[in-house]
């Protein structure tokens, strides 16, 4: 029987999984579930060694011999400080000691309770990973715990710390069997090459394969995936994801419903957006996607046919679809002209910002574009766009909202702009995107201080810059004004602020995605 103990449970399954075989152990009541439950599993021996300081080095000296992780578990407060030694040696001498810490609950750290101190980070650079495990309630704090457990215990030639909060009552064993796990495997640079045409044939045996290939562009999967709503049929069962940041929140949870997930980047981090990430390649994600793409041209996939016919429909329906005066008709315009314009600069430098500028190029733009995705910023992308300008003789374009842009206004106070910057601004007259938030709505808050609605426009700021500044308020206007924006000769930079209004902004937004049919 194993201790009751979820998270406990989620480590000792996960530690079986990943080979773990020796553990050194230490006494001590707060550990005692881990203990119990190392001691009951038939593939792990136990050594106990009492002082903690010893047991480090008892466990350092496993790791040399034989040649893999090796557990030290111990008890909460200095119990663990005294395994520092140990652990520092092993960081220099790579060893891949595994830390297993039991801690008190979060909020009995620095409250004078009994062997308590601030564990998580307390072997600071010594160890490659540390994490924290949570003490779960629900499914999403399952998945963290088992995400955080693997990312510990797939850190090879290194020590790792993994920190266990049990909260009292420590003592109950009553649970049959362990819970199955997911692992995460992580399959590095250094095994050979044939590893990534391993990755690609598993792609072209699976069922039901798809690529995602990072962002920040997915063009109209968003829209495709509100089609296809519950329908089984169209959800994968092997995902292969080449990184990068997924904008359409609709598209991250439908990829959740995959059965698995395998990833390919460079660092062999654990990027598991979809909750069902099974292994992670060292490699080069685009190599892999470039011959995918080629396997498929030669012997195409049906599943993979089918969400290209879905997605060519969509295409269809969207090329088809005339918004009304809006943002969307802007940026439609503008992806028009765009590729000619295009093949006059032989560049590719189209910014979008944050926000709906974004996820309109999403439905728009059939070219790569550049937009701030880490971790989704308005702050910055007139100045990314600005400092991109500065270094290349092609023009630069840039798609901004107002918030975005008046909050980085000071990207055009620089001596170093040129003509090839060109700005077209999506002025609406606050954060649009706010408007499109289910329940929002009810906050009598949302205008004027979440969305920060307010009557600026970019005319001062344009003239104090010399930006030669031009304007639109209507369809006919917005058209001439792109045209104008993308070919007109300029020393200096050049903005079109086309004027919309919000609520209108926002019915063009959901007409759009009424207007899609049900594929068939
Ligand atoms: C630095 C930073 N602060 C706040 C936010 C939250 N945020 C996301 S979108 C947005 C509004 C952007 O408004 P705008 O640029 O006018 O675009 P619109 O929503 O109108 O399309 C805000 C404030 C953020 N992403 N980054
Ligand atoms: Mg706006």
């Amino acid at each position: 029987m194993y201790s009751n103990k979820e998270n406990v449970n989620i480590l000792t399954a996960l530690l079986v999984a990943h080979g773990i075989r020796h553990a050194v152990v230490c006494p001590g009541s707060r550990n005692a579930p881990i203990v119990h439950n190392l001691n009951e599993c038939p593939d792990i021996q136990c050594y106990p060694v009492t002082d903690e300081r010893s047991a480090g080095f008892y466990a350092l000296g496993m790791c040399q011999c034989l040649k893999e992780p090796v557990v030290v578990c111990v008890t909460s407060g200095t119990a663990l400080l005294n395994l520092a030694p140990a652990v520092a040696e092993a960081y220099y001498q790579h060893q891949p000691l595994v830390v297993i810490s039991a801690d008190r609950p979060q909020a009995w750290i620095d409250q004078l309770d009994g062997q308590t101190l601030p564990q998580p980070d307390a072997l600071g650079r010594f160890v490659r990973k540390a994490v924290s495990l949570p003490e779960p309630h629900d499914d999403e704090e399952r998945w963290y715990c088992n995400r955080l457990v693997n990312e510990a215990l797939i850190v090879r030639h290194a020590p790792v710390h993994i920190n266990v909060p049990i909260t009292e009552p420590l003592f109950d064993f009553t649970v049959a069997a362990l819970p199955q796990e997911r692992q995460i495997e992580l399959i590095p640079a250094d095994t050979p090459t044939h590893v990534l045409s391993h990755v690609c044939r598993m792609f072209m045996q699976s069922k039901r394969p798809m690529l995602i290939a990072g962002q920040p562009m997915n063009p109209n999967l968003d829209e495709a995936v509100s089609l296809v709503g519950n329908d089984e049929r169209y959800v994968p069962d092997f995902v292969l994801y080449i990184g990068g940041s997924i904008v359409s929140k609709r598209l991250k949870h439908f990829l959740r419903k995959a059965k698995e997930t395998w990833t390919v980047n460079e660092t062999g981090e654990v990027n598991d957006t979809f909750m069902n990430l099974t292994h992670v390649v060292q490699g080069d994600g685009e190599v892999v996607a470039d011959q995918i793409r080629f396997l498929m041209e030669q012997q195409p996939h049906p599943f993979v046919q089918m969400w290209e016919e879905l997605l060519a429909s969509v295409r269809r329906q969207t090329a088809a679809y005339q918004p009304s005066y809006s943002q969307m008709a802007a940026v439609r315009h503008f992806e028009q002209q765009f590729p000619l314009h295009l093949e006059r600069a032989e560049g590719e430098a189209c910014h979008y910002a944050n926000s709906t500028a974004i996820r309109l190029a999403n439905i728009y733009a059939r070219h790569s574009v550049y937009c701030n995705r880490g971790v989704n910023g308005i702050e910055g992308s007139l100045s990314t766009a600005a400092g991109f300008s500065c270094v290349t003789e092609e023009e630069v374009l840039c798609v901004i909202g107002d918030l975005s842009f008046f909050y980085d206004q000071n990207a055009l106070w620089n001596q170093n702009l040129q003509g090839n910057f060109r700005i077209l601004l999506l002025n609406n007259g606050k954060g649009g995107i706010f408007n499109m938030l289910k329940g929002l709505e009810q906050s009598p808050a949302r205008d004027q201080f979440v969305a920060a609605a307010h009557h600026t426009n970019a005319e001062g700021i344009c003239r104090q810059n010399d930006v030669t500044y031009l304007k639109a308020t209507n369809m006919e206007e917005m058209q001439q004004g792109i045209d104008t924006l993308l070919y007109i000769e300029s020393e200096r930079p050049v903005l079109l602020e086309v004027f919309t209004d919000a609520a209108e902004d926002e019915r063009v937004f959901r007409d759009y995605y009424r207007s899609l049919n049900t594929y068939t």
